[in-house]
């Protein structure tokens, strides 16, 4: 059976399953289990530490994977990359002490940076010209400066709070990162139909995200109007009501932008105004 490798804890465990949940793929939490059956689809969630999911995936011992794009780059694993997952968003990025004047990258030349992405760093600062000395350090990285390891690190960042309460400052943005799903190279034909199910499921929640489904009753001659205000996916859906000269108005608008739409809704006569929550767009 075709195994997924997922977090078993750790920042992108509860969001995987959540996806996979909204998807239709229900598995049981890691708890004690290392393996476990998905209850409604033909799949085995393989719980791991996120550092060995990229090379599980590229040796075959799990087909699919869903770990941070990070990982995958720092281990060099040959995968395929089958879809962005729009979650565990970060970057890795250098950083200074704040005291220190910033000049451009060959502030670096003969300093030291401390990582734990020394392979991402290392190709980093060879396409620079760049000669740094690397030292790996596997946790609390950002402590390194303070402690006299390093002059600079480079390492994850995501809201930058960790970076401020250590007196570091970001000088250099160098890998954008997300949650990614990744596939053997060499999964059999039936495993790849199943790659390809969950593919298109995961586009229709995702092109779902952040959406919601308006319903309203509008003036017929209003219509244009709301057409205007109401670019839906193609065109929103319009249906004649009992009443003489309204018409009902179904739409799909960003959850973004809701407010705005509704105040520009309401000044154009629309009334009984309905904002359900949507679940999936399938195209
Ligand atoms: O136990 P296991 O090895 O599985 O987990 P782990 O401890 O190695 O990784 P984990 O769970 O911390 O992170 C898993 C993945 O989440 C990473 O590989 C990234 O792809 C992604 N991710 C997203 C992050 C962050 N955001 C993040 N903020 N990983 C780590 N951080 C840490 C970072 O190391 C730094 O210490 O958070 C701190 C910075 O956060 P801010 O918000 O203060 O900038
Ligand atoms: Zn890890």
């Amino acid at each position: 059976m075709l195994k997924i490798a997922l977090q078993s804890k750790g920042r992108l465990n509860e969001d995987s399953l959540d996806l996979l949940k909204s998807i239709g793929i229900d598995i049981d939490e890691p708890k004690r289990k290392f393996l476990s059956k998905a209850k409604n689809f033909n799949i085995e969630a393989l719980y791991m530490r996120d550092d060995d999911i990229p090379q599980l995936v590229e040796s075959g011992t799990a087909g699919l994977g869903i770990v941070g794009l990070n990982e995958v780059a720092e281990k060099g694993a040959d995968v395929e990359i089958a879809a962005k997952l729009g979650f565990g968003a970060c970057r890795i990025s250098l950083a200074i002490p704040k005291t220190e004047e910033y000049t451009g990258l060959s502030y670096f030349e003969g300093k030291r940076i401390a990582t734990s992405y020394p392979n991402i760093l290392a190709k980093f600062l060879k396409e620079n010209g760049i000669n740094a000395k690397i030292e790996i350090i596997t946790g609390s990285v950002e402590i390194s400066p303070a402690a006299g390891i390093a002059e600079a690190i480079f390492d994850i960042v995501s809201s930058g709070s960790t970076l401020v309460s250590n007196g570091l400052v970001e000088v250099e943005r160098v890998f954008e990162s997300e949650a990614v799903l990744i596939a053997n190279k060499n999964i059999t034909d039936e495993e790849r139909a199943t790659l390809n199910e969950i593919l298109f499921r995961i586009d229709s929640e995702k092109l779902s995200r952040g959406k919601k489904y308006l319903l309203m009753n509008l003036p017929t001659s209003s219509l244009d109007e709301a057409v205007k205000i109401l670019p839906a996916m193609r065109s929103p859906t319009v249906m004649p009501l009992a009443s003489e000269g309204w018409c009902s108005l179904h739409s799909v608008v960003e959850e973004a932008s809701l407010w705005e739409k509704v105040r520009q809704l309401k000044a154009i006569g629309a009334e009984g105004i309905l904002v359900i929550d949507l679940d999936k767009i399938i195209i």
